[in-house]
């Protein structure tokens, strides 16, 4: 009996676990672009361009691979407007008495296909995504017994599986771990920064850039300069031009945040890894093989290499572990709403106002723009986590709940409670202006900290780390500051509240 196999919007990988075994010639393969996954949050224009475009790419390959496959493109007059409406289609059209597909990357989702064997009256074969370094299993048992997960030790734990920089001893290579030390540097304009790789849109994505102008118009983001890779021969290409021109220079400049320059010296490859353009590993290998053949140093490929087979792969071991119950986490008790400029970018806060506008024009913002401009300032102003994790969730091209939760619930919001990271990642305007020159171009003032000019991260630090002292003043990492903080004179002290106070008061107005 035929088979139905289900391939999501994010699991564009010939070799995805689901078509493992399966028969070209007996079996179906389903795609389908449907309302209730571009419309279960306010998608980036660009990341519906993106996903619609390599869908119909990959479906155009898989045919001419021999498969057949059943692809539905987007109409908003389509019957079929969810991923199980078009599932039950078409088992009746084909007669198929199984699915099977890879599990998906988020909870809402797996909840609907983990019910079909139920309402659909057949077998639902959900396999392991295999293109994972870890599995859940593997990390829900390193996560056995331990209060506190720390990132470092299973990353080591990544390093020593795929032997990724490792001496045949068992050692890892450059005699460290973690080069982060190397890493910190502000940039200043030299060496200029890489021009990102551009693809220009063939007749499939002008199509799809067409349809989402029409239909998404309301959606957040333009589609203006979409120059994404659609193919995995494309995102190639797009690892070989960062390698090339932009990893030597990575790890120096991994924190930097710059007035003039989207992208710096980032991979920009976290939209093609998370939808199956481009396989993590082989990326890893590729930024390996740099070091070894003396075109990129130690600091920067083994950041780059910490970020995938660390950070990446950790906070997806953390969101199966947790979720549901991760997602409703609240820890510090935020109650404030987005304010509205996380949308339209109009702030005069430079470094706020660059980051947004940044991320409407790209659907991308590099890693420090996310966690220390609008998720520190998130972090400061008491939003509540969930929506600020819409707002992730919505406005970048990488954005899928496995990653975009934990990065920005736990890393940034510090919600649930410090699990994910030991500390908050809070900052003033004087972290900002080491990392940036945005300073310099702004209407407040980075020097000051309670006049009406004044930068507002310097009293909304104060004022988080006043209004926090039960959860925080305990934490050895934050002794510090709480020192600082109360050897400052009452007086500055009740100024420094008092225009925390206010800029909480007028914040739409910031
Ligand atoms: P680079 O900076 O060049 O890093 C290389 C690769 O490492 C990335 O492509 C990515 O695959 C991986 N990586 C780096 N940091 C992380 C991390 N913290 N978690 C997971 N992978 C990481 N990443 C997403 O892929 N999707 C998201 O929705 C997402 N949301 C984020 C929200 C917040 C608040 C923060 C602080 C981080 C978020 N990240 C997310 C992580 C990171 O910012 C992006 O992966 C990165 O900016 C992607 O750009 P790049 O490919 O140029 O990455
Ligand atoms: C994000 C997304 C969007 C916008 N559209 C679709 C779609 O139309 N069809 C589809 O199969 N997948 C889509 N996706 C991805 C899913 O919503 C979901 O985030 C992932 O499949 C989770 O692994």
């Amino acid at each position: 009996m035929a088979n139905l196999i289900l391939i999501l919007g994010d699991q564009l990988t010939p070799d995805i676990s689901a078509l493992v075994d399966a028969d070209p010639t007996r079996d179906r393969i389903v795609m389908a672009e449907v309302g209730e996954e571009a419309g279960y949050t306010n998608h980036h224009k660009k990341k519906l361009v993106l996903l619609f475009s390599a869908m119909r790419h990959f479906a155009d390959r898989l045919e001419r691979d021999g498969w057949q496959v059943h692809y539905q493109t987007f109409h908003p007059d389509n019957d079929l407007q969810s991923l199980e409406a078009v599932v039950a289609d078409q088992l009746k059209t084909l007669g198929a008495g199984s699915v099977i597909t890879t599990e998906c990357g988020e909870w809402r989702l797996h909840e609907q296909i983990s019910r079909w064997h139920e309402r659909l009256g057949v077998t639902v074969e959900i396999r392991p995504d295999t293109r994972f370094i870890a599995s859940k299993q593997e990390f829900s048992a390193w996560a056995e017994g331990r209060k506190q997960l720390r990132m470092e030790f299973f990353y080591r734990e990544m390093r020593r599986k795929t032997g990724l920089l490792m001496t045949g001893d068992g050692e890892p290579e450059g005699g460290q771990w973690n080069f982060d030390a190397d890493n910190r540097k502000k940039w200043t304009g030299k060496p200029p920064a890489p021009a990102p790789f551009r693809v220009q849109p063939d007749a499939i994505t002008r199509e799809v850039i067409e349809l989402v102008d029409k239909h998404f118009a309301d959606h957040f983001g333009t589609t203006e300069d979409f120059h994404f890779a659609v193919t995995p021969e494309d995102a190639k290409a797009a690892l070989e031009h960062f390698i090339d021109f932009a990893l030597p220079c990575f790890g120096d400049y991994q924190d930097a945040i710059s007035d003039t320059e989207d992208w710096l010296f980032h991979a920009i490859l976290s939209p093609y890894i998370n939808c199956g353009l481009l396989d993590p590993l082989t990326v890893c290998e590729a930024a390996a093989q740099a070091w070894y053949s003396g075109r990129a140093p130690i600091n920067a490929v083994e950041g780059f290499i910490r970020q995938i087979i660390g950070w990446r792969e950790f906070v997806r071991g953390i969101y199966w572990l947790h979720m549901p119950d991760y997602a409703r986490e609240n820890r510090l008790g935020n109650t404030r709403s987005l304010p509205w400029f996380y949308w339209t970018g109009e702030t005069r806060m430079r470094c706020m106002h660059k980051a947004i506008d940044a991320t409407r024009r790209n659907a991308y913002a590099h890693h420090i723009q996310r966690l220390m401009v609008t998720g520190n300032f998130a972090l400061l102003a008491g939003v509540t986590p969930e929506e600020i994790c819409d707002w992730y969730l919505a406005v970048y091209a990488d954005a899928y709940d496995w990653v975009e939760l934990p990065n920005v619930l736990g890393m940034v919001m510090h919600a649930d409670g410090g699990y994910l990271g030991s500390k908050p990642y809070a900052a003033s305007g004087k972290y900002i202006n080491r990392m940036s020159d945005h300073c310099s171009n702004c209407h407040y003032k980075v020097n000051k900290s309670t006049e009406d000019d004044a930068c507002p991260f310097n009293a909304l630090y104060w004022h988080f780390i006043n209004r926090h002292r039960d959860q925080f003043a305990g934490n050895p990492r934050m002794g510090m500051m709480y020192r600082n903080w109360d050897k400052q004179k009452p007086e500055r002290r009740e100024a420094l509240l008092k225009r925390g106070d206010a800029l909480l008061a007028t914040i739409e107005q910031l």
